[in-house]
């Protein structure tokens, strides 16, 4: 499985293997899509995207992807290829026998959509109506992986139907408070039913043969028993992380760095009956460090703790926001070296460093750290 640069090679086992082709979204035409059940339950009461919806102000959408050719730049001058997909039109609707949404997303974050498990590549069920046909912008590139690599396995989960049988009416009252929130997510009681399988990619991280799965908002049961008759030689585990309101995407929750190395927000512990197998495997679960920041961004779905949202380039070097100035203090301590990235105006466009990027090429096979 040699690399070379000319030729495309898919293989990435885990989230820190170094690092040698990776895709890097765009900003282009993103909007902010109409309401709709899954993603109403995401935005916070008191967020400012309530209530509005329509293409982004293009100044924003600019500076983000100025941000985003910069990151990609820094990869590249790192000795990693970089891809780019390409962006459809965002401001079409999306249009099926069983719903009908009035735009669409953007082509932000990869993370969210591709799932790359050693030489295949699968393309996530999704859990927004607006985010349906996410998958097109990524498609020339499939393609020209597909012609380039002999074993490349280009995988799409079933589509899903995302009737209003998917979403649970409760989560859509206008008030419903956090405390409730916080009270339903203890229970696994999510704005997701268990109609169908959904999953997004950017809930499950890759340890090798073990792949960790979020039920939450976005993955429901029924999506990770479908990731795990999908992988039948993968162990897949199902984890929860009650101190989080509105549970979206692991990667601001549980950042693996190295093998035994992870780290895990602190006010979204892992409940201590999901933390055997880490244990017994002499992995060790740190708290990370403080955001820099009281408030997202504005016109962000995401909370302050994209600073834990970091691309590991290997196991000695992570790349963190530039303005997490804790998070990257805590790198250091950790013993990893820090590339700084300037991303914090594309956070809006959906996340952040790991967000951003989805692995093509990580050198290393598939090693069982749980024995
Ligand atoms: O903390 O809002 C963001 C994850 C984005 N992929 C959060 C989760």
């Amino acid at each position: 499985m040699a690399w070379s640069p000319d030729k495309t090679t898919v293989n990435s086992w885990n989230e820190w293997d170094p690092l040698r082709h990776v895709i890097v979204g765009r900003a282009d035409d993103c909007h902010i899509p109409p309401e709709e059940p899954a993603l109403d339950a995401k935005v916070p009461e008191d967020s400012d995207m309530r209530g509005q919806w329509g293409k982004r102000p293009q100044e924003t959408i600019d500076r983000a992807n100025e941000l985003l050719d910069k990151f990609a730049d820094q990869l590249r001058a790192r000795g990693v290829k970089v891809d780019r997909p390409t962006p459809i039109d965002h401001s079409l609707p999306v249009t099926t026998p069983d719903f009908h949404t009035a735009s669409q997303f953007g082509c932000m974050p990869p993370r969210d959509v591709l799932l790359t498990v050693g030489s295949e590549i699968l393309e996530a069920t999704m859990s927004y109506r607006c985010r349906w046909f996410e998958y097109l912008n990524y498609r020339p590139l499939m393609q020209q992986y597909w012609e380039e690599d002999p074993k490349f396995r280009h995988e799409a989960a079933p589509k899903p139907r995302l009737t209003d049988a998917d979403y649970h009416p409760d989560y859509l009252s206008e008030k419903i408070g956090v405390e409730k929130r916080l009270q339903w997510a203890a229970e696994k009681f999510f704005v997701t039913t268990e109609e169908e399988p959904l999953f997004d990619a950017a809930d499950v991280l890759r340890f090798g043969r073990d792949l960790v799965v979020q039920h939450g908002f976005t993955t429901n049961l029924k999506g990770i028993e479908w990731l795990r008759r999908h992988f039948p030689d993968h162990r897949v585990h199902t984890v929860n992380f009650p101190g989080d309101p509105y549970p979206i995407h692991i990667d601001a929750t549980f950042t693996p760095l190295r093998p035994g190395l992870i780290l895990n927000n602190p006010q979204r512990r892992l409940p201590d009956d999901q933390r055997e197998m880490f244990h017994k495997n002499g992995w060790e679960i740190v708290d990370s460090a403080q955001p820099a920041h009281n408030q997202p961004p504005p016109l962000c779905y995401s909370s302050v703790w994209l600073s834990m949202n970091v691309l590991v380039l290997d196991p000695k070097t992570v790349c963190v926001e530039k303005s997490e100035v804790y998070q990257a203090d805590q790198m250091d301590k950790l013993g990893l070296e820090v590339v700084e990235v300037d991303l914090r105006d594309a956070y809006a466009f959906g996340g952040g460093l790991h967000c951003s990027t989805a692995d093509v090429y990580r050198e290393g096979g598939c090693e069982d750290y749980f024995p």
